[in-house]
Order: structure tokens, then C-alpha cells, then sequence
């Protein structure tokens, strides 16, 4: 069994990583990075991962970044975990790929405009006014498809729950705190209750509960708005 050490922080796509690890059942350790301090950018943590960025697992020592590639690392270490459906051959196997880089790179930098416009301009009222709603107009053609693919749910391959479901889970969760409007979208609601009764999610969300006290006490702690 590998040891597993997994860079995280609050409300961030490490989430992602952490349900899915949870689901898995395999002992890991998790280590809080404090954005609010610039920890991410480091010397000690950018020799794990030069882009500053959380997640980052440490296999054995040796760091994997990047949601997709640390999510498909994990599907096929632990093929009996079945994180990701079972594919029939290479072409199944990358339209998979296909699903976790659409969160990768297309539905996360829209999370983004939304949960924390001041990232596109410093000004924090203008990012509010001129970010958040564009952000929200390119999120809702993303989130009209999803809601149209989980008809036939619960999950996003169906009856049975993947990695892909833990992306979504972070990203609606994320978008519906920071004023998303969530009533057109039942099937995405139903998407995310049935996550928060997974036993692996909340024990997820309990870890990042520890971290969301332990940087409130150090006064670090940026709630989502
Ligand atoms: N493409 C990366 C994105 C990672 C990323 O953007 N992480 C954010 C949190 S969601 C972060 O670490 N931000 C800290 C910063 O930008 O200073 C992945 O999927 O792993």
C-alpha cells in the first residue's frame, strides 16, 4: 500500500480529492496549506508542486499534481475502489479522461469567475459587478447540460457513482454559495444531497472542518461568499 500524503485547503478542488481517497477507504494523511498566508507559494511547497497550487499527493514521497492526472492515478491504483466505471477499451478509457479535464479546464475556471472574482480584477466591487454575473451566464449553459445529463441519475455515468461525481460535487457547492441560482437545476440539487449522505463525503467534509478551525483560530480563514 502506498503512503499518501495529500495537500489541501478549505472550500478549494482538493475536495475532489479528498472525497475520492475517502471512498476508496485507503489511510491517508492530509497536510493544510494556507492560502490566506501565500504558503502555496512557498519555497517547501512549490518544490512539491512549482505551480502553487493545491491538491498535490505525495506517493511514497514522490509528488502527482493536477486533479485529473492524481483522480486517474487513483482509478488505477485502486482498480477494485471502481472510482471510475470500468472502460471496454482505450477509446472509453480516454472519453473518461474527456469528462474529468471538462471539470479540469472548462467547468473549474467558470467555478472560479463566480466563487472568487477578485482573482480576474483586483477591484473588489467591479470583479462583483463586471466577473461574477459573466461567470455565471457561461455557468448556466455548463450546468443546463449536466442537469439534462443526470435525468436519468442520480450520478453522472448513472446508477453508480464516479470521481466525476466528486468534481461536481465541489463545483456546485461552490457556485451555489457565491449566488448561483440553484432553483431551475432539481436534478443537480438531487445530485448534491445524495453526495452529502455519503458516508465518505461527510467524513471529507469533517476534515476540512478541522482545517476550516484550525486557520480561524490563526485568523487565515477567507469564508466563501
Ligand atoms: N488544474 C489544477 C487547479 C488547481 C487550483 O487551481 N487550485 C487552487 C484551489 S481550487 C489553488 O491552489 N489556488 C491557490 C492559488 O492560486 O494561490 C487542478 O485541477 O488540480
Amino acid at each position: 500500500m502506498p503512503e499518501l500524503k495529500l495537500f489541501v485547503a478549505p472550500n478549494t478542488c482538493a475536495r475532489v480529492a479528498t472525497i475520492v481517497l475517502e471512498e476508496i477507504g485507503v489511510p491517508f494523511e492530509t497536510e493544510l496549506i494556507r492560502v490566506a498566508a501565500g504558503q502555496q507559494n512557498s519555497p517547501e511547497f512549490l518544490e512539491i508542486n512549482p505551480k502553487g497550487k493545491v491538491p498535490a499527493l505525495l506517493i511514497d514521497g514522490v509528488p502527482l499534481t493536477e486533479n485529473v492526472a492524481i483522480l486517474s492515478w487513483m482509478a488505477a491504483e485502486f482498480p477494485d475502489a471502481k472510482i471510475m466505471p470500468e472502460a471496454a477499451n482505450s477509446f472509453d478509457a480516454l472519453k473518461q479522461t474527456a469528462d474529468l479535464a471538462f471539470f479540469s479546464a472548462t467547468v473549474h475556471p467558470t467555478t472560479t469567475r463566480i466563487s472568487m472574482p477578485v482573482k480576474f480584477i483586483e477591484d473588489k466591487a467591479a470583479s462583483f459587478q463586471l466577473v461574477r454575473p459573466v461567470g455565471i451566464q457561461e455557468m448556466k449553459k455548463i450546468m443546463n447540460m449536466i442537469e439534462a445529463r443526470l435525468e436519468d441519475g442520480p450520478w453522472w455515468y448513472g446508477s453508480e457513482w464516479s470521481a466525476v461525481d466528486a468534481y461536481l460535487y465541489w463545483v456546485w457547492g461552490r457556485i451555489a454559495e457565491s449566488g448561483f441560482p440553484t432553483d431551475d437545476y432539481p436534478n443537480l440539487r438531487r445530485h448534491h444531497d445524495l453526495s452529502n449522505e455519503r458516508p465518505a463525503v461527510r467524513r471529507a467534509m469533517e476534515r476540512e472542518a478541522k482545517n476550516v478551525e484550525i486557520l480561524k483560530a490563526e485568523g487565515l480563514y477567507v469564508p466563501p461568499k
